[in-house]
């Protein structure tokens, strides 16, 4: 009797794309896939160095035997309630320890970490749980002023396929993190070729999309990377953006830290005062910001107050750092400025120490690998000449072949041969380096935090009373962009109350989508301008922000924090 299919194990997780086998060949035999997973490499800086500091949250301060352990015995107890091999559990926490110890326990037990921003509410979240079928979401009690357990009991309601709630903090009704802390167990570790995690697409569709990372393609652009940056068991790294975000955690970031043996010093706020205060404090190294934080620490009056001496590199990522930001990053702080420009889909590009001045300047970096492939290419993907603007498109050891479970979109977002459609249009220098003059996604890019205008403008049209909307960018000193709704309203009847724009940007927040991604400001218009083939024409609705009086004069008063506390 042969076995029925669905009696066989698939090789692979369901719904992951994996490289073709002559690529995946290539990596394996250049060494780049090395068959270590990120919970051995945690394993094994924890042998070398045991009594070393790994992360130092708030007053506690870790050894990476420590952690370790604590790594191990979370595992332990995630098994223990039935978490294993390929089950979804969705992380949710602010910047704590937490956060490092959930995510590489399930890496041991090869169950995969989803990982949401502590912003992201019920339509996110409850969309996630769905999609990806999250077994358990590990969440902090309260932060920033919102109970996350109260969101858990909503989308738990929703989504039967959620078992467990795991909660670091006062649990109530839910499983407290420390209960599982178990002692440590022998667990088979997974195969390094295996997904390791599914982290976030900034996206431009209607719905958010998961990005599947194997150990394999991760640990490589994670060692990969701390050597560009050079770094060692000295070094000393400032986490303030989201810990759960690409850029700190892997470009080299946290895990970086962690592969060279050094120290990651949280920051639960990334206000100026708050960080300036760990950086004296902890004497750190280098730092990663996006381009409206570097702005607000640059502006900030504790500047004089603290001693940042000790700090070597700050590194910019995720959104465009305009000239002048660039210059006074190193003239104010006297360190070394890096530009990085990365996806969490994959390629990273970093400038290096060793570029020149008007390089690190104005350049965005190049990749980090010989086998990352680049083209930059017309409309009609035709390759463009070095020097001339076009699409980037890219492939390579850790660049994903598609989205999780997104047929039909991954047919757009790739090439026939398995090139990434970025979105991001850019120059090529003879040198390699990259400069990204613009975008070709429909997406907004809010002081790093990306907003798919199709995502939004889908939940504007289901309140009744809206026609047609579409998102577009605004230009704003702080955050770079902010995002402007221009919306036309379905004739009124002669009862109905009047409409006014913060009614929609209400109707946004009492659906459940995360608050940066409400409109900053509502245009209600008559009607929307279209292109040729019948699309909104958002190039002209862009256009009635180009002159700065416009701009400014109708913005809302701009924060200068990029991240989502800053607007909850
Ligand atoms: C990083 O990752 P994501 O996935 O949040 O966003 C990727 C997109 C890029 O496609 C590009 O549109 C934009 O963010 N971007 C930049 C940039 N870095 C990213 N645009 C202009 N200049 C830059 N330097 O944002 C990310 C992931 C890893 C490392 C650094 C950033």
């Amino acid at each position: 009797m042969s076995a029925q299919p669905f009696d066989v194990e698939p090789t692979t997780l369901p719904g992951f794309t994996p490289w073709p086998e002559e690529f995946a060949a290539r990596y394996r035999a250049l060494g780049y896939w090395s068959g270590v997973g990120l919970y051995q490499r945690l394993a094994q800086v924890a042998a070398q160095y045991p009594e070393r500091t790994a992360l130092v949250c708030g007053e506690r301060r870790w050894s990476y035997a420590y952690f370790d352990e604590q790594v191990r015995r979370f595992a332990a107890g995630l098994a223990r309630i039935g978490i294993g091999r390929r089950d979804r559990v969705l992380l949710q926490l602010p910047n704590l320890a937490e956060h490092y110890v959930a995510c590489h326990a399930l890496f041991r037990l090869g169950a995969l970490p989803v990982f949401a921003l502590p912003a992201h509410r019920r339509a996110e979240i409850g969309y996630f749980v769905e999609h990806a079928r999250i077994r358990a979401c590990v969440i902090a009690d309260r932060d920033g002023g919102f109970d996350f357990r109260d969101l858990m009991r909503e989308v738990r309601a929703a989504q039967p396929c959620l078992r467990e709630v795991i909660v670091v903090g006062e649990a109530q009704e839910f499983t407290a993190f420390d209960s599982l802390l178990d002692e440590p167990i022998e667990q088979a570790l997974p195969d390094a070729s295996e997904v390791a995690f599914l982290q976030l697409s900034g996206g431009s569709t209607g719905v958010p999309k998961l990005i599947p990372r194997t150990h394999d393609d991760y640990f490589y652009s994670v060692r990969a990377s701390a050597e560009i940056c050079g770094l060692g068991p000295d070094c000393v790294y400032l986490c303030a953006l989201p810990a759960a975000h690409n850029f700190p955690m892997s470009s080299p970031g946290a895990l970086g830290v962690f592969h060279a043996g050094g120290c990651v010093v949280l920051a639960r706020q990334a206000d100026p005062e708050s960080c300036f205060a760990l950086i004296a404090r902890e004497r750190v190294t280098w730092t990663a910001l996006v381009p409206s934080l570097a702005l607000a620490w640059l502006e900030s009056r504790a500047l004089a107050r603290y001693d940042l001496s000790s700090l070597r590199t700050i590194q910019i990522g995720g959104a465009h750092l305009a000239g002048d930001i660039a210059r006074r990053i190193p003239a104010t702080f006297g360190c070394r400025l890096q530009q990085v420009f990365g996806m969490a889909e994959g390629l990273v590009n970093y400038t290096r120490d060793d570029d020149p001045e008007h390089v690190v300047l104005s350049t965005q970096g190049r990749p980090i690998s010989a086998h990352d492939e680049i083209r930059v290419v017309d409309d009609e993907d035709n390759d463009v000449a070095d020097g001339e603007v076009g699409h980037l498109l890219t492939r390579g050891p850790y660049t994903i072949r598609g989205y999780y479970r997104a047929d039909a979109h991954n047919a757009r977002a790739f090439t026939a041969d398995g090139f990434y459609r970025t979105g991001d249009r850019v120059r090529r220098l003879a040198s390699g380096h990259l400069i990204v003059e613009g975008r070709a996604k429909d997406q907004i890019n809010r002081g790093g935090e990306k907003i798919a205008a199709e995502e939004v403008e889908s939940h504007l049209l289901e309140h009744p009373a809206v026609f047609d909307a579409a998102l577009v960018a605004m230009p704003d000193r702080w955050l770079g962009e902010k995002s402007c709704a221009f919306v036309v309203l379905r004739p009124r009847a002669d009862d109905a109350p009047p409409m006014a724009p913060r009614d929609l940007q209400r109707f946004l927040r009492e659906r459940g989508i995360a608050a940066y991604k409400v409109p900053d400001r509502v245009e209600l218009v008559d009607a929307l301008p279209y292109t040729a083939v019948g699309k909104a024409d958002k190039k002209a609705l862009r256009a009635r922000f180009a002159s700065p009086v416009a701009a400014i004069s109708q913005s809302p008063i701009s924060s200068p924090l990029p991240l989502s506390e800053a607007q909850s």
